[in-house]
């Protein structure tokens, strides 16, 4: 899970939260069209903190949702791309794909497909997904285009550090920002197939959330942008208590 690069991300200038692509394939829009969750509309909603199965959706009784715009004040943006035809890979230079188009607009000049499942990683696999559920961060975008399968990404909202968890479904583009707290985990179907995108070249370092993580230029640069910037003293202590 990741990207990176080592300059101050352009994210942290005064374009934030960046423009979206063609309000078409908005999240709003595909909620407007009142098409039903199974047609793979991305939705978000509070974790409930239980600490089951990771993979099962955790959702509190009553749910409680947020909503696109939410997740656009935290810089986290989606949309929805129908895969059709493209579920084993998508061709760069296919420029009429809505996913080519946004990775040409935003500068994702990299990608690759990665294919996770138990039944293709065998006794590695829990191993595995244990450790994308480890909170980190990135010094730049995470950039997903689920393929084929499902999962969920976990993303911290500040100032409250809640985790939200986000459903992404084949169709779903998804782009977590520099600096964001975050986690993966596929759910009980356990296969994914998902391309990312990147704008540099790969660099796969996630930053484990740490005092020190807490201090990365992205991460208080992202802080900033989102205007949730906080005091270490205040920081530490909402954490803290969070989390005990
Ligand atoms: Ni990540």
């Amino acid at each position: 899970m990741i990207s990176h690069n080592l300059a101050p991300s352009p994210l942290h200038s005064t374009t934030f939260p960046p423009t979206l692509p063609s309000p078409s394939y908005s999240l709003a829009h595909h909620r407007k069209a009142k098409r039903p969750r199974s047609e793979n509309a991305m939705h978000a909603y509070y974790f409930d903190n239980l600490p089951t199965d990771q993979r099962l959706p955790h959702i509190t009784d009553p749910a409680r949702p947020v909503s696109p715009e939410t997740l656009a004040k935290l810089g986290v943006l989606s949309w929805h791309v129908p895969v059709d035809g493209h579920e084993s890979g998508v061709d760069e230079s296919d420029d009429e794909f809505e996913v080519n188009r946004v990775a040409k607009e935003r500068g994702y000049k990299n990608r690759d497909v990665i294919n996770v499942s138990r039944e293709g990683m065998g006794a590695v696999y829990e191993e595995k997904i244990r450790g994308f559920f480890e909170e980190h961060m990135h010094e730049d975008e995470e950039i997903r285009y689920i393929l084929s399968g499902s999962g969920f990404f976990d993303a911290r909202e500040m100032p409250t550090d809640a985790w939200i968890r986000i459903v992404v479904a084949p169709g779903d583009l998804l782009v977590l920002p520099a600096g964001i707290y975050h986690r993966f985990t596929l759910d009980t179907k356990d296969q994914i197939r998902a391309l990312r995108l990147f704008k540099d070249e790969p660099k796969w370092i996630p930053h484990a959330r740490s005092g020190a993580t807490d201090a990365n230029v992205h991460r208080v640069g992202y802080l900033r942008d989102i205007g949730a910037e906080i005091s270490p003293a205040v920081g530490a202590v909402g954490a803290w208590c969070l989390d005990g």
